[in-house]
């Protein structure tokens, strides 16, 4: 049998590379849609690439943008995939609210695009389409936990977009018959997570404050809760959606919640140290209470974490808690991962990066500080 072919868009972010890793692993060829860029921006995948002289390489990346119609059914004419995962978005909540109509554009039209290219191309008996919808549909909390039949209530202009773009999968699936479903996942994290996301920011935090690389970790609102799962659990879900009889759309969650400020306290726990919160709203501050880090001696009473306003969005989600009842049952799906091995993994892994930086600082170079 000839191997499957799979498009990626989004392959450079956090979930395309652990798709990546997943179908190449289960024998497909995978291409991948990356936008042209002024600095290489391939880190995620790079130890996945091969030389594009080798005969027989079996990932292969092709420059393009969901902004762009031509590039689309070009890409889609010459790889002729048996299934496309459409992960690329601009995915970044707050940022949407500065970037609205680019937003609309790149993850509401840009969903619009790739299943009219299918369509026009006379694809819509082979192609199956995966669509990366979000938990933050549900937005305004209308009841919880959250399942396929919850009512959605968007709260930023990420999520009407992603709206329409869930909905646009539903009305091509129901109209021309297509495989096209949406996978509506919730928070999913790991080492290989953007920097801004609030997981991220923490670990990173935590583990470069426990080695006295930073002073202080400025958060928003630490009152949201979010249901967080690993990208690599929730990848294997979204390949299964692909390969069941009949197209539908499923819930992917851990069914378990817990609050920002709760991640803060288990983040720096992980480093030897732990945090006590005190204070309200924008004056809640987070305390070391005792630090057990052989490396690094933080005082009991420093102050560690502090919430800064400019972190707060004009609309928050609150809470969010999924049902996975439909893709345990389903698919047969279950996450391997709990929060506390998420956690663990997250702090290790940037303790080690943070290490090669301190390395450097110790000899004398110059280390670049990125603030968010
Ligand atoms: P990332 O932000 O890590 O990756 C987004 C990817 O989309 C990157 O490869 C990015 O390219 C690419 N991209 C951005 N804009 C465009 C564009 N205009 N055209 C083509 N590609 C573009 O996101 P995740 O991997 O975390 O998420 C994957 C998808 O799943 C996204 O659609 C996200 O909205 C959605 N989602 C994510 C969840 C999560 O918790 N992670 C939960 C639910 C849904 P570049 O590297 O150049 O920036
Ligand atoms: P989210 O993720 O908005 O849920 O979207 P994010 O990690 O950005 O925020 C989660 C919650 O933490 C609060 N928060 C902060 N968030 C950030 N980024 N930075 C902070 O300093 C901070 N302090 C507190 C936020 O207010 C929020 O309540 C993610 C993205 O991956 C989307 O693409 C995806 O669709 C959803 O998850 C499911």
């Amino acid at each position: 049998m000839s191997k499957k072919i799979a498009l990626i868009t989004g392959v450079t972010g956090q979930d395309g590379a652990y798709l990546t890793e997943l179908l190449l692993s289960k024998g497909y060829e995978v291409h991948g849609i990356k936008r042209r860029s002024s600095l290489f921006n391939t880190d995620r995948i790079d130890h996945l690439y091969q030389d594009p002289h080798d005969i027989g390489r079996n990932l292969i990346l092709h420059y393009g943008d969901l902004s762009d119609s031509t590039n689309l059914i070009r890409i889609i004419q010459q790889v002729q995939p048996d299934e496309i995962y459409n992960l690329g978005a601009m995915s970044h909540v707050k940022v949407s609210f500065d970037t609205p109509e680019y937003t609309a554009n790149a993850d509401g039209i840009g969903t619009l695009r790739i299943l009219e290219a299918v369509r026009i191309l006379g694809l819509t008996k082979k192609t199956r389409i995966y669509q990366a919808s979000t938990s933050e549909l549900y937005g305004l909390v209308q009841a919880v936990p959250q399942s396929e039949t919850t009512p959605f209530y968007p709260r930023s202009p990420y999520a009407v977009a992603k709206l329409y773009a869930y909905w646009i999968t539903v009305n091509y699936r129901e109209a021309y018959g297509m495989y096209a479903c949406n996978g509506i996942l919730f928070n999913h994290e790991s080492p290989l997570r953007g920097e801004t996301f609030v997981t991220r920011k923490i670990t990173r935090g935590a583990a470069k404050i426990a080695m006295g690389l930073q002073d202080k970790l400025y958060l928003g609102n630490l009152d949201a809760q979010r249901d967080w799962g690993h990208a690599k659990d929730y990848v294997e879900a979204m390949y299964r959606i692909l390969q069941q009889d009949v197209a539908e759309d499923y819930v992917i969650a851990t069914g378990v919640t817990t609050a920002v400020r709760e991640f803060v306290r288990m983040a720096f726990a992980e480093t030897g140290i732990v945090v006590e919160f005190k204070g309200e709203g924008d004056k809640e501050k987070g305390y070391v209470v005792s630090c057990s880090n052989s490396a690094y001696q933080l005082p009991v009473g420093k102050e560690v974490v502090a919430v800064d306003p400019k972190y707060f969005r004009p609309t928050e989600v609150d809470l969010l808690i999924g049902d996975p009842a439909k893709s345990q049952n389903q698919l047969n799906w279950k996450p391997k991962y709990d929060l506390k091995g998420l956690v663990q993994e997250m702090v290790a892994a940037d303790i080690t990066l943070f290490e090669k930086e301190k390395l450097l600082k110790d000899s004398g170079y110059v280390i670049k500080n990125q603030y968010e």
